[in-house]
């Protein structure tokens, strides 16, 4: 008899605890309508939202990461220049000699930009004369 009655004392606070919550979940509601969750992204607030990114909000999110090279890739006879952006920062760079006979190379890895200094005796050539490899 009295676990019974403990049972439905249990029973009754557990109802009375769900309808205190969802009268609360009640009230809330109304105030969190409009909220940060239910809003849509707004491209212009100078917020880069969740579902914003550089191909669908270049006002908030900034440019997408981007690369081109103009001499093609890894091209140690011809003096090339790397140009993009990168976390949203504009760049260009180009080839250069470390020394006399090294060359800095700039090239692109997909949007990416990466660079690797080499000695021009690895290209079979011997002096680096103004961002080349002769
Ligand atoms: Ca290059
Ligand atoms: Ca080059």
């Amino acid at each position: 008899m009295g676990v019974r009655m403990n049972k439905n004392y249990f029973l009754l606070a557990g109802l009375v605890l769900s309808l205190i919550f969802l009268i609360g979940q009640g009230c809330t509601t109304g105030e969190a309508k409009g909220g940060v969750q239910g809003k849509p992204a707004k491209c212009g607030n100078n917020v880069c939202e969740a579902k914003e990114s550089c191909s669908t909000c270049l006002a908030d999110c900034g440019q997408c990461d981007s690369c081109s090279d103009t001499d093609g890739g890894l091209n140690y006879a011809v003096r090339g220049m790397t140009a993009g952006y990168k976390n949203g920062n504009e760049y260009v760079h180009t080839d250069y000699c470390v020394d006399g006979a090294t060359i800095t190379e700039y090239s692109c890895n997909g949007p990416l930009e990466s660079s690797s200094s080499i000695s021009c005796g690895a290209v079979n050539t011997t002096a680096c004369i103004d961002g080349i490899c002769k």
